[in-house]
């Protein structure tokens, strides 16, 4: 299904004095408004292959209806969103979830989207059928040198895929780990882990990035291999400049201090990207922003200070992925509304007064430290994100146009009630 611009341009015309009224009262609140409309229109965010379709838990999955049943549909889906917004422009393939057939025709396929392919995600965290070797128990920290070859073999591979599609990074996120106390030599653990990503490592072309993501706990619960951004920061620092840590927003421990890690490792030039999502136990994978908006504005805070501080390029010099699992909502619906929470938070944190927070900090004005935060927080700026997928040739309320086009019923029709996607 693709979306006709003259759709989007009468739905635009429908709520534009709406719009306008809005966006003129903030113009005159914010200061920097047209910069920051005009970074929010460079600003994309990637879509994961595998939250296309609806999720579950180990308990049930419901599906939605009209999920896609391949790769190319995957594409349409992400190119609805993007058409839509006009700020999801690339794909996170997770492979073998979603192995290219016929790489050059992929590539053509998201082109006409207007989609580029952000980073591939290896899987050695399930076994796949006729795979000779199980990670039951780890897969690159494996004991038996087989099976961690087999894992390596893996990701070199997921490397080549990627590289036919114009990737530039591999995300490896391993569910390595121990179940039980004495289960694992942690030393000899960390050693093959090393070990093994360093051979990895070696098969990266040069213009490209091995992202590595930690995660506390899940699906082993005693211990993670790679449990923590320090773990992750110490396998990233001896890998090489290629080498980074990918923070994913569900996977610490309950009241971490997100925003300072992003700081600190972006102050040593080893953060890497995003994995955006909200949680509220663990790696609950909720919409952006749904329960924790303050902190998504703080991580965002440090991310412009710190990228502004090391002259990087907001847009491109650092992967900006969304990993999700929609359990009852829309997967479409729950990826527009992430897409535009982050955003938000963005425009957010590029409003805030630095000098003057600079100052306050200086003085230890802690009082005035929080009022420049919060002042930039309860600044409405939907207008202008709004005005940036308006000049983007996106829709200005993207859910209600989605909702009156019936698209999801539109999917329904074409690819049935119960097409199950590949994914989480
Ligand atoms: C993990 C992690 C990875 C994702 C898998 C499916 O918890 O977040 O990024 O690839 O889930
Ligand atoms: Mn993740
Ligand atoms: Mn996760």
């Amino acid at each position: 299904m693709q979306l006709e611009k003259y759709k989007i341009q009468s739905h635009n015309e429908d709520v534009l004095a709406g719009h306008q009224r809005k966006l003129a009262f903030t113009l005159s609140e914010v200061e920097n408004a047209e910069s920051i409309i005009q970074k929010l229109v460079d600003f994309q965010i990637a879509i994961p292959s595998w939250a296309l379709g609806t999720g579950g838990t180990r308990f049930g999955r419901f599906s939605g209806g009209g999920e896609p049943r391949s790769l190319e549909e995957k594409i349409e889906d992400v190119g609805l969103l993007h058409s839509l917004n006009q700020a999801s422009g690339a794909i996170s393939l997770h492979i073998p979830w979603d192995i290219p057939q016929n790489p050059q025709a992929i590539k053509v396929l998201a082109a006409q989207h207007g989609l580029k392919f952000d980073a591939v995600n290896s899987n050695t965290f399930q076994d796949q059928p006729n795979q000779a070797h199980s990670y039951k128990f780890g897969s690159l920290q494996n004991v038996n040198k087989a099976i961690r070859k087999q894992a390596i073999e893996h990701n070199i591979e997921v490397i080549k895929q990627g590289i036919e599609l114009g990737s530039e990074s591999l995300t490896v996120w391993l569910s390595d780990g121990s179940c039980f106390p004495g289960q694992l030599n942690f030393r000899k653990a960390y050693q093959n882990t090393l070990e093994s990503l360093e051979e990895i490592y070696a098969a990266l072309p040069d213009n490209w990035k091995l992202f590595l993501e930690y995660k506390c706990a899940e699906p082993n619960f005693y211990s993670t291999t790679v449990g923590d951004w320090g773990q992750s920061y110490s396998y990233v620092k001896k890998l090489g400049d290629k080498a980074f840590t990918l923070v994913d927003l569900g996977h610490h421990l309950p009241n971490a201090n997100i925003e300072q890690i992003v700081s600190l490792l972006l102050m040593e030039g080893k953060l890497g990207g995003f994995h955006f999502n909200d949680s509220k136990y663990g790696d609950d994978d909720l919409t952006a922003g749904a329960l924790k908006p303050y902190q998504l504005f703080l991580i965002f805070n440090e991310l412009v200070e710190g990228m502004d501080a090391r002259g990087m390029n907001h847009a491109t010099d650092l992967g900006w992925m969304i990993d999700a699992s929609h359990n009852v909502e829309d997967p479409l619906e729950d990826l527009l509304q992430s897409v535009e929470a982050i955003m938000t938070a963005y425009a957010q944190a590029l409003s805030v007064d630095k000098k003057a927070l600079e100052i306050a900090q200086e003085e230890n004005d802690v009082v005035r430290c929080q009022e420049i935060l919060q002042d930039a927080f309860r600044t409405d700026v939907r207008a202008l994100v709004a005005e940036a997928r308006l000049r983007a040739g996106g829709a200005l309320n993207p859910i209600a146009l989605y909702r009156n086009l019936k698209i999801r019923e539109n999917l329904i029709q074409e690819r049935g009630l119960k097409a199950v996607s590949t994914g989480l």
